[in-house]
């Protein structure tokens, strides 16, 4: 369903429950003639409907007999606004009767209920927004990390779509001269040569496995549980990482963190995707947390991306150095895991050191437990739901898989000398599939996956 866009929408604006202010956010053409009804001015000689320019103006809405709730109206008369149509704000005082109260008389003044996503599907519709920028505000409404709220925003400013609106253009232009070229067979004119389609299809079909690729890879990165090895400097972390990543690795290029008896090592974090029986989960490997206050800027960068990692991972395994008999335990909380490492250079755990075993990234011994056990703790983790960046990637992927598909047909085709007709009619199928994934193409169906999963009133 695609709801009529010649409605006036109204919905809350702000989040739900008490604050000192709250916002009602209204578009359509009846935006002006709906407030005119309810909303009085401050300074009377205000006519709503002579403001030409986006404008506040001060004043009041009568929302029942006894309740005069003073406001600031904020107007976007023309199509200079979020959806390209009249729209306005009404910011007032944030209890939530209020604001029902409000929503219910602007609905009794001309106004529908929006739903869900209907201001950014407008703008959608207005060519504000193509369709992975759309998903992108929703993502940014509901990113989790610092992570998740970058790559939101780079979607935001077109890091996606904009190599796959330009392909699609050059795939225009190529289709146009193919199309050409079959008109004027009989003339034996030549358009383009097959070396030029050839080179063509070809850097088209790389970059549009570029952008596959890297959303496959956001989609793992961001959807697999972290596991974060933290602890002393020194503790062996980076070994352990190497020993794990070794047995359980799942990339050829394995990731190697650097391993050395200085302290300090780590700086950066390393980071890589790990399977223990069929549960795969990102490995991650950071800077030993110091008891000091780091001392260099560097040294603070590093303590805070170690913290940044932390407060990521579904499960944090805190290593202790076995052979350091002054390294304090720590108290854990419910998503740690104590760890005694080097186990090769003593003879037993020390009593009441609280791990839960000891391993030695040297021998091996004990690798295989500490895999079971936190096989077994992320299995106690219920399963998430997706994120809405994971939106994105599994609505897109389909479609970039069938234009790789019909761009890898289209560039046999042109090596056999198959025949311009059938060579066009693959890099239309491409442009309709890259369509979908910028949103050029689309379908209520498409729309809806993509606008019911935002909250209401954005
Ligand atoms: N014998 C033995 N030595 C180990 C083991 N694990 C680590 N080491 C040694 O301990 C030292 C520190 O190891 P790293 O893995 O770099 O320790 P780290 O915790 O990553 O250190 P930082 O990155 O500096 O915080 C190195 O000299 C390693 O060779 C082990 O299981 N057995
Ligand atoms: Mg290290």
């Amino acid at each position: 369903m695609v709801y009529d866009p010649d409605d006036t929408i109204v919905a809350i604006g702000t989040a739900p429950g008490g604050s000192v202010r709250g916002m009602a956010r209204l578009s359509g053409p009846q935006v002006i003639a709906c407030l005119e009804q309810c909303f009085q001015p401050c300074e009377a000689t205000i006519q709503l409907a002579e403001i030409a320019e986006p404008s506040v103006v001060a004043g009041e809405i009568v929302v029942d007999r006894s309740i005069n709730l003073p406001c600031d109206l904020f107007l976007w008369p023309t199509r200079q606004s979020y959806t390209r149509q009249p729209s306005a704000e009404v910011h007032t005082i944030g209890a939530p009767p209020l604001l029902q109260q409000l929503l219910m008389r602007l609905c009794e003044c001309g106004a529908r209920l929006a739903e869900p996503g209907e201001f950014t599907l407008r703008a959608f519709l207005a060519g504000r927004l193509d369709l992975t920028q759309a998903e992108a505000v929703l993502g940014v409404i509901d990113a989790q990390s610092a992570g998740d709220l970058q790559t939101s925003l780079s979607q935001l400013a077109g890091g996606l779509s904009q190599p796959l609106q330009r392909l699609r253009e050059e795939l225009l232009q190529l289709l146009a001269e193919l199309e050409a070229g079959l008109d004027f067979v009989e003339e034996d004119i030549e358009f383009i040569s097959n070396e030029q389609m050839h080179t063509q299809l070809s850097s088209a079909l790389a970059l549009v496995a570029d952008v596959s690729n890297q959303l496959s890879n956001r989609e793992s990165a961001t959807h697999l549980p972290r596991v974060v090895l933290g602890g002393a400097p020194n503790a062996g972390k980076s070994s352990l990482f190497n020993a794990l990543v070794s047995r359980y690795g799942l990339s050829d290029s394995e990731q190697r963190a650097l391993v050395s008896e200085q302290s300090g090592t780590t700086r950066d974090y390393v980071a890589t995707a790990v399977r223990v029986d069929e549960l795969t989960f990102q490995l991650v490997d950071t800077a030993g947390l110091e008891s000091a206050a780091p001392r260099k800027s560097i040294d603070q960068i590093a303590q805070q991306m170690t913290e940044s990692q932390r407060q990521q991972a579904a499960l944090v395994v805190h290593c202790i150095d076995g052979t350091d008999e002054t390294a304090a335990c720590p108290s854990l909380a419910a998503d740690e895991l104590l760890v005694t490492t080097k186990s090769d250079l003593i003879d037993s755990l020390p009593p009441n050191s609280g791990a839960a075993l000891a391993c030695s990234s040297l021998t091996g011994n004990g690798l295989a437990e500490l895999a079971s056990l936190i096989h077994a703790r992320l299995s106690s983790i219920s399963a998430e739901s997706p994120t809405s960046l994971q939106l994105t990637a599994n609505r897109c992927s389909e479609s970039l898989a069938s234009a790789r598909a019909s761009l890898a047909r289209a560039i046999e085709l042109v090596e056999c000398d198959g025949g311009e007709e059938l060579v066009a009619a693959e890099v239309r199928e491409a442009l309709h599939a890259l369509g979908q994934v910028v949103g050029a193409v689309y379908t209520d169906d498409i729309l809806d996956r993509v606008f019911s999963q935002f909250c209401i009133g954005k």
